[in-house]
């Protein structure tokens, strides 16, 4: 690789940065989701606005984190069905009980 294309790889690390800033910013914050425990594995991240499924990450979450200033609230059913648990802002952890790989989808709270 030469010097150039070290560079470009840079910049555009510097740009996925910028819009997860960004996008945290504009929205107030953002839901990170991971499937296994303390972030690792698949994950979902920059969830900005409300999501009445989350598509194939349905009943996988295991991890969260939420970002900003915003708390979310996550349900156990699609469209805000379901048991449903306060994610205060600023916060993460592990979900534990009926929650873990059980949240199908989510909103601001
Ligand atoms: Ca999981």
């Amino acid at each position: 690789m030469n010097n150039k294309q070290i560079k470009d790889l840079y910049s555009i690390e510097a740009v996925q940065d910028l819009s997860h800033e960004a996008a945290a910013t504009i929205s107030g914050g953002a839901l990170d989701l991971s499937d296994k425990k303390d972030g690792e594995g698949a994950r979902l991240d920059n969830i900005v606005n409300a999501r009445r499924s989350l598509g194939s990450f349905n009943n996988k979450a295991s991890w969260y984190e939420v970002t900003g200033r915003r708390d979310w609230i996550v349900y156990t059913g699609e469209n805000f069905t379901g048991a449903s648990r306060r994610l205060r802002a600023g916060t993460k952890g592990n979900f534990t009980g009926p929650f873990n790989n059980d949240i199908a989808s989510v909103k601001p709270g």
